[in-house]
């Protein structure tokens, strides 16, 4: 089936570039795009159903490349607690923190988790999300961790979205391996991982490295494991503190490393070197009330893509809005709304793996965009929060909601 989509405007994020197209016309045929341009240019295309946009902004479809969907229970009383001045560092020796997620999350079932999820995932999806990655690692241990991937797997078959599922089993200690985190390490390389992989549910690697977390020598025999496993890995760093993790995973060829805001200008040379993507998570920085920037011109001089999610997740960042993460983007980090778009479209398909079939519109890529009601591109990151009235399309079909 052939489908004519025409009368909109186009930013198409080809060849990584925020790049307009007025007066418009998509062809899709099936999942894919077959021709894309100025409308007036478009050679004749046979038997075609016609579709007008009315005017509308297509854009590709929103990637959220870093949320942690998939959790038992919430933290809105640790929030109150840090209203308080209580910091989340505290929270966490006190036995709240990821912790109290992990025996929330524990004590649900599959079927419990599925529900509290698909409920969180229908709201990014309503603002124009069609590919989102999922991690794990509020399980922490085989079953729980294989309960929560599956989930993730579930929701990409039933929701119209691609999932990527990502295994953060190193995300934070499990009371029973308390004071033996090198021991739970070897865990999660010798067993965990391996079986994870072979059942089909692991599609990228993630470790937290943070002084309340794993050290850097932790996180590379994961990265050495996963890469034995055929595995891409990704990277929490330099989020409460320096530990270099993000050259580290430069070093490993990481698909991206997240958070950033105390990396240093070394980091960032490597990271544009290897092409490791920059994913900055603004919802997290603004929940913790973080005062340290990443370091955008860094970034930017080393060429560093930068890539933006929302980090949706119980402690530090219970963001349902990407299009709300583009404004945080935009008025914290001082980005511009076309980095900020790049950001939620091409540069996160790249931090996921998925730029030669995601993120852009171009011929031969997979027909996911959404025509958006709006006056110019930039309205994107300008309204806060909402629910914008648009079509979204995925796989060359209408969405609806
Ligand atoms: N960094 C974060 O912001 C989340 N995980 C991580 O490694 C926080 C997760 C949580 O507090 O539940
Ligand atoms: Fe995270």
């Amino acid at each position: 089936m052939k489908t004519l989509w025409q009368h909109c405007h186009v930013a198409s994020m080809a060849h990584g570039q925020y790049s307009i197209i007025e007066d418009a016309a998509i062809v899709t045929e099936g999942a894919h795009i077959s021709w894309i341009g100025t409308r007036t240019e478009m050679p004749p295309q046979g038997d075609v159903q016609t579709v007008d946009l009315n005017g509308m902004w297509v854009t590709p479809g929103l990637i959220d490349c870093h949320t942690h969907t998939v959790f038992g229970g919430n933290r809105s009383g640790e929030f109150e607690q840090r209203l308080q001045g209580v910091s989340y560092a505290e929270i966490a020796a006190a036995g709240g923190g990821i912790a109290s997620t992990v025996r929330a999350t524990r004590a649900a079932s599959e079927d419990q988790l599925y529900t509290s999820a698909e409920r969180r995932l229908k709201h990014l999806l309503k603002d124009g999300v069609t590919t989102v990655e999922i991690k794990s690692g509020y399980g922490l241990d085989l079953e729980n961790e294989r309960k929560m991937l599956r989930v993730a797997r579930r929701l990409g078959e039933h929701l119209p979205v691609t999932v990527r599922a990502t295994c953060l089993a190193a995300h934070a200690l499990p009371p029973e391996y308390k004071d033996r985190a090198d021991d739970y390490i070897n865990h999660i390389c010798g067993e965990m991982l391996p079986a994870l992989a072979a059942e089909g549910l692991v599609d990228a690697v993630d470790a937290f490295c943070e002084y309340l977390a794993f050290s850097t020598d932790q996180v590379e025999q994961v990265f050495i494991t996963a890469g034995q496993l055929g595995l891409p890995v990704k990277l929490h760093a330099e989020q409460l503190s320096s530990l270099h993790g993000s050259s580290l995973a430069a070093r490993y060829q990481a698909l991206s490393a997240d958070h950033l805001e105390f990396m240093t200008e070394e980091d960032a040379i490597a990271m544009g070197a290897a092409g490791t993507v920059a994913v900055l998570l603004p919802g997290a920085f603004y929940f913790l009330r973080e005062t340290q920037l990443p370091p955008m011109d860094a970034l930017r001089k080393h060429g560093v893509n930068i890539a933006i999610a929302t980090d949706l997740n119980p402690g530090t960042s219970p963001g349902l809005s990407l299009r709300l993460m583009l404004n945080m983007a935009c008025t914290l980090f001082r980005m511009t709304p076309e980095e900020a778009l790049a950001g939620a479209t091409i540069h996160a398909a790249k931090a996921l793996g998925m730029a030669e079939t995601h993120g852009s519109l171009e011929v031969g890529k997979v027909a996911d965009f959404v025509a958006w009601n709006i006056e110019r591109p930039a309205d994107l990151a300008y309204w806060l929060g909402g629910d914008l009235e648009k079509r979204v399309v995925r796989h060359g079909i209408e969405s609806t909601f």
